[in-house]
């Protein structure tokens, strides 16, 4: 096939490659900048051509991204979005220009599901089950009151609202653990020192600190050493991610267990992306694998953690 800009179907391209359009939520972790690393390098390696937009965590430059993606006429659109509503109307403009849509690492709430092909991530609420089963074994056989304070992710998002709500499920058996704080550090080390230090000022006595991701654990880290406490031992630290620099905080004692959430989602999305492009059927939920860890295991994971 020679490559020729004549045809009018979508494409965006030469006629053999396909075109993605993918619209990022930012640059905000670890856990994020790993993700596009993913995306780019699958990409590649699909032969698929990526149109790539960082949207700097705000749903109107995402919309704007997947608007500009229909009107290049690509071949798939994927996005991962930044929080969980108000994407009907733009997900209904693709589906008029049929260009089909895959979500990738967060969810949206519209019930029309017909709005998408298919939705690859984690399970957000399993992560937040798997934090609490930690903290009930931690605790085991100790009656004594656990203060816990907690940092959300980005208001509004999905693994903020699933990872909140699959903890309390869990830790809401038991009278003696009493989530005393809990408030959105955005999934930002710098959000997850100030508010962590609102935190220490603000109540008299903390004993656990459940954070939604990684990065705001860090940043609570610091506000923990600069209060002259010190995190993992007078502060226990649960995070959600398993990003290097947390594995690094974990094997060092400053954090006490990490639920992982797999980041490596490029390969997968690029396969699916083929396999819709082609008219073949994908299945409407595509589960990430993940586990994990304790301090121990991640001395063990860290000197081959891709992320
Ligand atoms: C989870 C992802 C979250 C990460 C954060 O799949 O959406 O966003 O847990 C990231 O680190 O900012």
């Amino acid at each position: 096939l020679t490559a020729c800009g004549g045809d009018s179907g979508a494409g965006g391209g030469s006629d053999d490659k396909i075109v993605m359009g993918f619209a990022q939520v930012g640059a905000e972790s670890g856990w994020r900048t790993a993700n596009t690393k993913s995306i780019q390098e699958a990409a590649k390696a699909a032969g698929i051509e990526l149109k790539f937009s960082d949207a700097q965590q705000k749903q109107e430059n995402q919309i704007k991204a997947i608007r500009s993606y229909i009107t290049q006429r690509v071949d798939v659109i994927a996005f991962s979005p930044v929080v969980e509503s108000g994407w009907d109307t733009v997900l209904k403009e693709a589906k008029d220009a049929g260009i089909p849509v895959i979500l990738t690492d967060r969810a949206v709430d519209s019930p029309d599901t017909s709005l998408y092909k298919t939705f690859i991530g984690s399970d957000f609420i399993i992560e937040g089950e798997r934090a609490g089963e930690w903290l009930k074994k931690e605790y085991e056989g100790k009656p004594e009151t656990v203060n816990i304070v907690e940092l959300q992710g980005t208001t509004g998002a999905a693994p903020a609202n699933d990872r909140k709500e699959g903890f309390a499920k869990v830790i809401g058996t038991e009278p003696k653990f009493k989530v005393i704080a809990s408030q959105t550090g955005d999934f930002t080390r710098a959000k997850g020192k100030e508010v962590m230090d609102a935190f220490l000022k603000a109540q008299p006595k903390i004993d656990v600190l459940y954070a939604h991701n990684d990065d705001m654990g860090l940043g609570a880290i610091e506000a923990i050493e600069a209060a002259g406490k010190k995190p993992g031992v007078d502060i226990k630290i649960v995070t959600v991610d398993a990003v290097k620099d947390g594995m690094q905080a974990l094997a060092d004692g400053k954090i006490n267990y990490i639920v992982e959430c797999s980041p490596l989602l490029g390969p997968q999305l690029m396969d699916l992306a083929k396999k819709v492009v082609a008219g073949e059927t994908v299945e409407q939920r595509v589960l990430t694998e993940e586990t994990t860890f304790t301090q121990e295991q991640a001395k063990a994971a860290l000197p081959n953690r891709q992320y």
